[in-house]
This record gives structure tokens, sequence and C-alpha cells, in this order.
């Protein structure tokens, strides 16, 4: 052939850059399920399957509309088990003048590329993910010279360089951010969509079976497989979206509900980040609901924010501060994970349902993952690199491009305040709040400390005092150390103390 073009795992798009560069007559597509690639954290069961399947039907879709594919699956003889080694075979079976990427997801795999063109001496030509709004070199151009990379600012630019929801350049109904009709808790008779399941094809039975026999030892319940595989499924589960969930989207974002995994979420990130839907296109799809009175504009305002503001953000300071970026620690923070995070074995009920319904799913909502296992996680000091290795592994939607700034500096502050202004904590008095949880759960959330009382409370305290000497100039941790401060000496004390209760409890291992 003459161009060897690799598609990886999250790069199922038939406008992708790579493909648009190659010549079907001529060129050849491969695609290589990599030992490496499905080892390189102990994925979710259930990702591993979305991810091998989801390849698999991309493949024969583009052998459909006449590529030649080679595609080599997990246990075909001969397979080195990495794309390096894979492009290396393919080089010497098809003899190509040229390899042609598109840019991956993560660092790890860049650098990798980069030392192709010396072992096979062929040129490696690497494209622009061009699936994204914000190419690394545009936002690389934002960050420099501003002292603070504010996503605010951010998703501001990214409106007006798309036009969504902008009257003559100006935000349509006079406001950026529609967040104060947002965050409401819900209620348990509210009427729940449940997104639309997927029964498994023979492709995907078969790669259910492989997965079942030999990633025996990772996390997660493999079946029931209800995830979208093609386009056309994932589309079907975004159409749903639109007409029976955006509309309360804003409203419920933040709530938590016993049993109720999905709430008013899109559960379309695991498809968006493979590449099976268009961020721009459902985008585009919220609006027009919008504009033709199908959904009100604090959910579609909202919605969109995560996706050209939120998502796009976060890819740029990944590939902005990589690679020191992943080994930031700012708290030095050093407690192991504790075991529950891959059990869900735990009195408290909160973490319980957040870590159950993860490891029935591989999905957790974002304050789940946010206030819930993260704040838990910042609270109790545990080291960023395991909470990052756990977020990575767990979740159908993680790649590191995302996962890792939203787990070292959206959840963990362990970046220094990059990311976000304070760390995202609370005491047990927001969940509560927010979720209908506390009132099943053996702690007891309105204490603030003893055996019974909800051990987020005296955690919560016990950070505050802990960093008192890094955080208190913070102004947005103002109020927090102001009531820190005017507590007498000895409620003090008892807080501190309960809090070291627990954590040397975590550290033995006892169940907590
Ligand atoms: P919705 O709530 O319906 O939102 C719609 C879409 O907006 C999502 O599909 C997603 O594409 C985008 N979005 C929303 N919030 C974010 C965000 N903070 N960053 C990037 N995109 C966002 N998201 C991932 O896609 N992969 C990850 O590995 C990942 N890891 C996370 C780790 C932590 C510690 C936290 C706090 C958040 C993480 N998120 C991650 C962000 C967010 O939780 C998920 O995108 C969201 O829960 C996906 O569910 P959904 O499709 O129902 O989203
Ligand atoms: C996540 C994943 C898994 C589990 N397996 C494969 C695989 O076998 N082959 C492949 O091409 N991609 C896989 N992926 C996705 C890659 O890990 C992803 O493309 C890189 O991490 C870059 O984002
Ligand atoms: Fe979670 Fe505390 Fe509420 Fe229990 S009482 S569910 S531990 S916040």
């Amino acid at each position: 052939c003459r161009n060897l073009v690799l598609i990886l795992g999250d790069q199922l798009t038939p406008s992708l850059s790579s493909l648009r560069a190659a010549d079907r007559a001529m060129d050849r597509v491969l695609f290589v399920e990599a030992h490496e690639e499905t080892t390189y954290v102990r994925h979710h069961k259930k990702k591993i399957a979305f991810v091998l399947s989801a390849m698999r039907h991309f493949a024969e879709e583009l052998r459909r509309i006449g590529w030649s594919v080679d595609y080599v699956k997990l246990e075909d003889e001969g397979n080195t088990g990495s794309f390096r080694g894979e492009v290396e075979r393919a080089c010497r079976r098809l003899s190509p003048q040229k390899i042609v990427v598109t840019e991956p997801g993560e660092w790890r795999v860049l650098e990798d590329m980069k030392t192709w063109q010396a072992a096979s001496g062929l040129p490696v030509d690497i494209l622009d993910d061009t699936r994204f709004l914000c190419s690394r070199a545009e936002f690389r151009a934002w960050a420099s010279g501003r002292k603070q990379l504010r996503m605010e600012h951010f998703y501001r630019d990214m409106r007006q360089k798309t036009g969504l929801l902008m009257d003559d350049g100006k935000p349509a109904g006079g406001r950026w951010n529609y967040d104060a009709d947002n965050r409401k808790p819900a209620r348990a008779d509210l009427f729940m969509p449940e997104p639309p399941r997927f029964s498994p094809d023979p492709v995907t039975v078969e790669v259910l079976t492989l997965v079942e026999r030999r990633f025996t030892d990772h996390i997660g319940t493999l079946r029931p497989f209800w995830f979208a595989v093609t386009r056309a499924e994932a589309e079907k589960a975004f159409d749903a979206f639109l007409d029976h969930a955006l509309a309360d989207f804003g409203t419920y974002q933040d709530a938590m509900l016993k049993g109720e995994k999905f709430l008013y979420h899109a559960v379309v990130s695991a498809y968006l980040n493979a590449g099976l839907l268009d961020p721009l296109d459902l985008c585009r799809k919220a609006v027009a609901a919008y504009q033709k009175g199908a959904a009100p504009l604090n959910a579609v305002e909202g919605f969109i924010r995560q996706i050209i503001g939120w998502r796009e953000y976060v890819r740029g300071i990944y590939w902005l501060k990589m690679p020191d970026y992943a080994a930031s620690n700012g708290l030095g923070a050093s407690r192991p994970l504790p075991d529950f995070y891959w059990t869900g074995d735990t009195d408290m009920l909160c973490m319980a349902e957040a870590i159950g319904q993860t490891i029935g799913d591989a999905y957790a909502h974002h304050i789940q993952r946010l206030m819930v296992t993260g704040n838990f996680a910042l609270l109790a000091g545990i080291d960023p690199q395991e909470v990052h290795e756990w977020y990575l592994a767990v979740y159908a939607d993680a790649y590191e491009w995302v996962e890792l700034p939203n787990t070292l500096g959206m959840s963990q502050f362990a970046d220094g305040g990059l990311l976000a202004s304070k760390p995202y904590m609370s005491s047990g008095n927001y969940i509560n709040k927010m979720s209908d949880y506390c009132g099943s759960c053996p702690y007891e959330v309105k204490a603030r400390n003893g055996a019974d009382a909800c051990p987020f409370n005296a955690l919560y305290w016990d950070f505050l005092a802990r960093h008192k000497q890094s955080m208190k100039n913070n102004p947005r941790l103002g109020q927090a150390y102001a009531v820190w401060n005017k507590m007498d000496g000895e409620k003090r004390e008892a807080l501190r103390e309960s809090a070291a209760i627990f954590l040397k409890r975590l550290d033995e291992k006892q169940k907590v």
C-alpha cells in the first residue's frame, strides 16, 4: 500500500483527520487491539468491551464503504501487544511509504509515536485532531500571557467562536451563565428518564466472551452490557436525551438520588470520547431544542458549557502542562487508596452508591465523581496518583486527556490551584442537601464528631486545619476559616480527634 493509517480505539470517527488525508484506493487502514492498551491501567471490563466492540464495528463500517482494513484482534497469532510492535509488523507486511496517524489523546502514546520514524525508517505524519474545537496550538496561544487560566473566560471565547447561543455577538438571554437557576436537589418521585439500552449483537457477544475470559481480575460487572457500540446507536442515545432529559438537565445537574444512576444526565461521554459522537453536532442539536421551545435556556446553556467549555478546556490544560502535570501533588497527600474504592464495601452510603454503580456500569455522574468519591479522597489525603489511576480505570469515558485534569486539578487540588480557584470539598451537609442518601446511611449527617458522625464532617474541618498555612489566604475559603477560627478550642480538638480516629481506622483497613 501507499500509506499506512493507524486508527486508535478512541478515534472512531469517519471524518478523522488521518482518514481525510488518506485515499481508499491506495492506502491501508490499521486497527490494533493491543494488550498494552487494555492493561496500562486495569480498565473496567465494560470499558474494554465497549472500546473493542466499537473498534470492530467501525472497522466493518469502513470496509463496507470501500476501505482496505487490517484489523489485529487481541488474540490473533503474532500480535505483539503494542501499537509500536503492530505498526512495525504491518510495515513489514505492507511496505508502505509513510505512516499516518491523528494525534492521540494521551501523552504517553504521542511520545511513543515520536519514536516510530527512527525505528521504522519511514516518515510518520502526526495530524491534528480536528474533532476538538480548540486545537492544542490555539489553546497555547489563549493561555500565553494570562495570569489565570479560568474556564469561564475560555468558555466565552468558545461561545464567540462557535456562535452557539449568541445573538449579535451577545450571549442569548443576556447572561453567559445560568447556574443560579440550576443545581436543585431532586425528589425521588420525579419521572426519571433512563438512557436507552442496546442488546449486544454477535460482534459484541464475541467481545464479551473475550473480556470475560481475559480480564477476570479487572474491576466491574460485564453483563448486562447495554452500551451503544456504533454511531447509529450512540445517536439514538443522544436523541433520547434530547427528547426526555435535556429540559431538566440544568435544574437537576448536581442532584443525587439513591438507586438513580443517570438522573437527567446525557450519558454520552464514552461515545463522545471514542469518536462515535461529534461534540459540536450535539451542541447544535441542543441549541435547536432551545430554539424550538423544547428545552429552557438554563438547561441548554449548562449543557453546551460542559462540552465547548469544560471538555475543551481540560484538554487544553492537559497538553499545555504535560508531562509534569501528571506528577503534581501540591498538597503532599500520601495515604493509599482505600480498598473499598474497588469493592464498594463501605458503610458510607453516598460512597457505596457512587462506587457500586461505577462497578456496575462504569459510570457515575459528575457530582458523584467530584463531591462524593473525589471529595472523600481529597479530605482523607489520598495519594493523587492512586486516585488518578482509579478514575482512569473505572469509567468508560476515561482517557488521560480528560480524566487527569479533572482528577488532579478539579477534584484533588493537586495542581496548586491552576484549574480550580479553591478545592471542591464539603462536609456531609452538602451531600445531604443535594441527595437523599443520608437518611438511609448508618452515619449521622448532623453529628460533627464521635463514632456515629458522618465522616465527611470531621474530615472537612481537619482538612482545613491541616492546610491552614497554605490555604488561609484563599479568598474563597475566607468564610470557612472564619468559622473555624471562631470555634472554641474544645470543639476544634474534638473534630480533629474524630478525624484522627477515622483515618487510623482507614489505615488499619478496618471497615468504615
Ligand atoms: P453530562 O453531565 O450529561 O454532561 C454532558 C457532557 O459534557 C459529557 O458527556 C462530557 O462530555 C462533558 N463534560 C461534563 N463535565 C465535564 C468535565 N468536567 N470535563 C470534561 N467534559 C465534561 N469526563 C470524561 O469524559 N472522562 C473522564 O475520564 C472524566 N473523569 C472525571 C474525573 C473526575 C474526578 C471528575 C470530577 C470528573 C470527570 N469527568 C470525566 C467529567 C464528568 O464527570 C463526565 O464527563 C460526566 O460525568 C459524563 O457523564 P454524562 O455524559 O452523563 O455527562
Ligand atoms: C482504552 C483502550 C483499550 C482498552 N484498548 C484499546 C485497544 O486495544 N486498541 C486501541 O487502539 N485503543 C484502545 N484503547 C484506547 C487507547 O488507549 C487510546 O487510544 C489511547 O489511550 C490514546 O487516547
Ligand atoms: Fe455520606 Fe455522610 Fe450522608 Fe452517610 S451521612 S450518606 S457518609 S454524607
